[in-house]
């Protein structure tokens, strides 16, 4: 700072000398050769004369030597170069002195005012004060010249021509000066107009500072300016607080000393290269929504979205700095974590939903594909699983389901893929296998962990699986084609009988396609009310009437007659069951009130099937279908199977009780299939217990079921049930019904189906056939 003042100060002062010498070059040419000159001409010639013209030649030739020297130095060679002048004109002049003081005094007194002249000159800064001082020195040392030697007044001319210019270069030099000062003042002026704009200026942009520091302080996001060689040279207050770090700590440092853990969303170490201050200078451009984690001191992550903007001076295309802002996104993450994550599983087990499954088989395939891999899908349904819930409840269904997808898990390689598809359905994927028998072995694996018991309280519950297997590429190469497959294969093992595993095959499909074709017909035959009613009358034993008829569906197509058994489960899968069975009801009391009409009071028995019997509204249906028909509600009888008892006990007990408030026969179908509990006919308010035809058909050869069927009429009579024995074929078998006290039978021995009307004849017939009047006849 200091050297660089000295330097500029002496730049002026050498400004100013060169005027100085040019001066003095022209005052010693214009003013003291013309003097030696005069003297010269005007003098005796000889060597004396040129001597002094010599002198004042030598004379003006070490004034611009001095001149120069003073122009090159401005003080040392001023005053080395004034000495020896002074010398040098001693030196010359000395021996001359006494002579010259004798002989010629006004010489003398040229030569020392030129001296003095020279004195000042050198050593007066100001230009006006040394020109007058010499002009001065020079007219009183030409007076005693004139006075002492007068001379021809031309040869004074020279000498008032060199005072003259004198004059004019004083007279313009004050032009000048007058000219200089009120440029200098205007410069002072301007001066002080721009220090006062400079003080305003840097108060305002300290202002301004400050301003923008409290509001980059206030800020919540974090703010680092970084240095083009990565070092921290600013940070605001949020940023020290989210990195956990002193401000004093972060200014000065590199992001590497701050020791932050830093990784990317899937947990990769971020690499320091290609941190956005980085790669902000290196390219040149803005980065935007980075999102960084970091491990602030090993203990506690942080997720952060950070932006970096490169900072450029001013004419200036490369960056010396770049601004890093940064803002804490952990909770903002881990909601949108926890909304991603619920998006794409399944809240009870955590596992993969169908959409994430969907995405990750797509990418598996990819991979397979590539790879020329084999990737199998396994798609697995838990057997009866709905019985457990029904049974035990939905909560204990939901803890056996998490049970289930732990076991899976276990089975499965971490690179596996494993999730609920819905209900009691999982599907894993299994990429990389060598062949089809490393997913059977899977499977293999997965049906016996499954089928180990299960602890549900006190209790121990067991439950098998079935499982269907599509391999890529052979069964499918997309990720639809091999669900579908896997799920026909699936249910190819349902439909054997369940528990089991099945490898994808092409019928499957074949399979499936009839079904769905089914189905459409099946919706199609409910909307054009193409199903037909049957009713097939029981007799009762005791007194030999037709005491009821079960309603029967029928189902006719052009391709011939489809069983209820195969369209009653479509109905329910498709589901359609309530249409049907809608339809079924409003057909069934139609013919009873055709049947009331003609004098028979015979109860119609309606099937429900558990999905229907668990309807909420169900009692409220059937009253209002009795009512809208104008039936009684005791000629309606309603069959269920063991399989609604086992669902939801307390509301299936409500259920009853309220139909048969109603004034419903309640009769429990296909007794001794199933469970065949006797604990339900204690619980439940069954009337009737209809005995099935598997213990009938072999009656009365086979001796076990003679003692089967003969324990369960005399349980059932000891309980006060009715009961009806299906598929009577044969006379033997009617007879031994009869003789076991068997309520009534049903069967084709007595009656295949008829329509409604026919069944009015069959009556009719039947009642003659036994000599008894007819209803009709009774009328008359
Ligand atoms: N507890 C529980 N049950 C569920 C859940 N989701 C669906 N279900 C029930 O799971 C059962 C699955 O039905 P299915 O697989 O058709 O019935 P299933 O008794 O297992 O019969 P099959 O599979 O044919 O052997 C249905 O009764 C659903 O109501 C759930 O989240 N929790
Ligand atoms: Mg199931």
């Amino acid at each position: 700072m200091t050297g660089r003042s000295q330097r500029e100060r002496f730049a002026v002062i050498r400004k100013k000398n060169r005027r100085l010498m040019s001066i003095t070059i022209l005052l010693a040419l214009i003013g003291i050769p013309p003097v030696s000159a005069i003297d010269f001409l005007t003098g005796p010639a000889g060597p004396a004369s040129f001597r002094i013209l010599l002198l004042g030649l030598s004379q003006a030739l070490l004034l611009a030597v001095i001149g120069s020297l003073r122009y090159l130095h401005p003080r040392s060679y001023t005053r080395y170069a004034t000495g020896l002048f002074v010398a040098v004109l001693l030196t010359i002049l000395l021996p001359q002195i006494p002579d010259i003081i004798v002989t010629d005094p006004s010489r003398f007194l040229l030569f020392a005012a030129t001296f003095l002249g020279c004195v000042f000159f050198l050593n007066l800064n100001s230009l006006r004060t040394a020109v007058m001082l010499y002009a001065t020195v020079l007219l009183v040392s030409i007076v005693p010249f004139l006075i002492f030697k007068p001379l021809p007044l031309t040869t004074v001319i020279p000498t008032l021509v060199g005072i003259a210019l004198i004059g004019v270069v004083r007279q313009r030099h004050q032009d000048k000066n007058i000219e200089t000062s009120l440029e200098l003042r205007r410069r002072k002026i301007d001066l002080h107009r721009h220090t006062l704009l400079y003080e305003q200026a840097v108060a305002a942009t300290e202002e301004s500072e400050a301003r923008y520091e409290t509001v980059i302080d206030s800020m919540a996001e974090g703010v680092i300016v970084l240095s083009s060689d990565g070092v921290m040279i600013a940070c605001n207050r949020s940023a020290a607080e989210i990195l956990n770090v002193h401000p004093e700590n972060i200014v000065g440092s590199q992001v590497a000393d701050l020791n932050l853990q830093l990784c990317r969303e899937n947990g990769e170490p971020f690499p320091a290269d290609e941190l956005p201050s980085t790669f902000v200078q290196k390219q040149v451009q803005p980065v935007n929504d980075v999102v960084i984690g970091i491990d602030v001191d090993n203990s506690q992550k942080k997720w952060l979205r950070v932006n970096a903007r490169p900072l450029f001076r001013r004419g200036s295309s490369i960056p010396y700095a770049a601004t890093v802002t940064f803002a804490d996104i952990t909770e903002y993450k881990a909601q949108a974590d926890t909304i991603r994550h619920q998006a794409f599983h399944d809240t009870l087990t955590g596992l993969a939903n169908r959409a994430l499954l969907k995405e990750t088989l797509d990418l598996e395939l990819a991979h397979a594909s590539r790879e020329k891999s084999i990737l199998a899908v396994l798609f697995m349904d838990l057997d009866g699983f709905k019985n457990v819930n029904d049974s035990l409840g939905h909560s204990i269904g939901d803890a056996l389901l998490v049970e289930v997808a732990r076991r899976l898990r276990h089975c499965l390689r971490r690179s596996d893929t494993l999730a609920r598809a819905g209900g009691d359905e999982f599907i894993a994927v299994l990429p990389k296998i060598n062949s089809p028998f490393d997913a059977r072995s899977v499977a293999d694996k997965v049906l016996a962990e499954l089928e180990k018991p299960y602890a549900v309280g006190s209790d121990v519950l067991s439950i098998s699986a079935s499982i269907g297997i599509a391999i890529f590429p052979d069964n499918g190469t997309d990720g639809d084609s091999l669900l579908r497959n896997a799920d026909a294969a699936m249910y190819a093992v349902k439909k054997a009988g369940r528990r089991g595993i099945r490898f994808f095959g092409p019928e499957m499909n074949e399979n499936a396609r009839v079904r769905l074709g089914l189905l459409n017909n099946l919706r199609q035959a409910i909307q054009s009310d193409d199903l037909r009613l049957v009713f097939q009358p029981r007799l009762d034993l005791h007194t030999g009437r037709i005491d009821s008829a079960e309603a029967l569906l029928r189902w006719n197509t052009k391709d011939g007659p489809v069983s209820p058994e195969v369209f009653i489960p479509l109905a329910e899968e498709g589901g359609l069951i309530h249409a049907l069975g809608d339809g079924v009801l409003h057909k069934a009391l139609s013919a009873q009130r055709q049947w009331s009409a003609d004098n028979h009071d015979i109860t119609v028995a309606v099937n429900l099937s558990p999905r229907q019997f668990a309807v909420p509204d169900l009692v409220e249906r059937i009253e209002t279908a009795t009512h809208r028909l104008g039936v009684a509600p005791e000629r309606l009888e309603i069959e269920i199977t063991e399989g609604v008892m086992i669902q939801n006990v307390e509301s299936v007990r409500r259920t009853m009780y309220a139909l048969k408030e109603l004034g419903l026969t309640i009769a429990l179908d296909d007794f001794g299939t199933g469970y065949s509990s006797l604990a339900y006919l204690k619980h439940f308010p069954i009337d009737i217990l209809k005995i099935d035809r598997a213990f009938v058909c072999e009656i009365p050869e086979n001796t076990q079921d003679v003692a089967i069927l003969s324990a369960i009429i005399g349980v059932a009579r000891a309980l006060g049930i009715r009961t009806i024995a299906e598929g009577v074929e044969t006379q033997e078998q009617a007879d031994f019904m009869k003789q076991v006290g068997c309520d009534a039978i049903q069967g084709y021995w007595f009656a295949r189906p008829l329509d409604s009307q026919s069944l009015l004849d069959f009556i009719h017939r039947h009642d003659v056939r036994a000599g008894r009047p007819t209803s009709s006849h009774i009328a008359f």
